[in-house]
């Protein structure tokens, strides 16, 4: 049975089976996935937004985020297509950092999050301001390699990693849900991995 034997694996590497979510495998690899190429960031240039149902619309440069106060998480990525990997540690900005600078407004309950190349990914408000969630910018131990989203990524750990955009540059908050750039052809809105919530279909 694949839930038996993927469940074995998990154990051998010490890790508690009831982590591994309904039809996920462990790998220890890191898979790189996403559409389109790896953008090339110049940090002089850089910026980083956080816009929409706040008080104070933020344009942060490279050098006024890292000033902020650091947050590390260690959290469990499991991707749609079937990977789980435990315990990767990230090192960033909690939203509720930029929360306290932005003052985000009652009507704010979603956010959208704007990568390069007008990539997408919406998720409550809720799922970024979970003690878990961070705006990343390093991963166990080191800055962000270019194909897993250096300078900066969103890291969502309640939510599918698709969820989790990379090369980020703003959070735009809304009063209304609007789907993002897999949403958009077919992923589920909700994406929670306890639910097996994968395609809409
Ligand atoms: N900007 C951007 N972020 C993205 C994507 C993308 O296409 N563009 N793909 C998402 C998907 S589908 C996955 S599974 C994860 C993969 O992250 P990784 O390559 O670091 O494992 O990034 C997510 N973030
Ligand atoms: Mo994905």
């Amino acid at each position: 049975m694949f839930r038996a034997r993927a469940e074995r694996k998990v154990e051998k590497a010490g890790i508690d089976p009831a982590r591994l979510p309904p039809g996920q495998y462990m790998t220890e690899k890191w898979p790189v996935l996403h559409a389109g190429t790896v953008p090339k960031t110049d940090l002089a240039t850089w910026d980083f937004r956080v816009s929409g149902e706040v008080e104070t619309e933020l344009r942060l440069t490279w050098e006024d985020l890292t000033a902020l106060p650091a947050t590390e998480i260690e959290i469990d990525i499991h991707c749609v297509t079937r990977w789980s990997r435990f315990d990767t540690r990230f090192k960033g900005v909690h939203w509720r950092d930029l929360a306290a600078l932005a003052s985000p407004k009652p009507s704010a309950r979603f956010v959208v999050a704007e990568a390069e190349q007008g990539f997408t990914a919406n998720v409550p408000l809720a799922a970024i301001e979970d003690e878990n969630a961070l705006i990343a910018y390093e991963a166990g131990g080191k800055p962000l390699t270019p194909e897993h989203g250096w300078p900066l990524r969103l890291v969502v750990p309640s939510k599918y990693f698709w969820k989790s955009a990379k090369w980020l540059r703003g959070l735009k908050l809304l009063n209304h849900d609007q789907p993002g750039f897999w949403e958009g052809y077919g992923y589920h809105n909700e994406a929670d991995y306890w639910k097996e919530e994968r395609y809409e279909f």
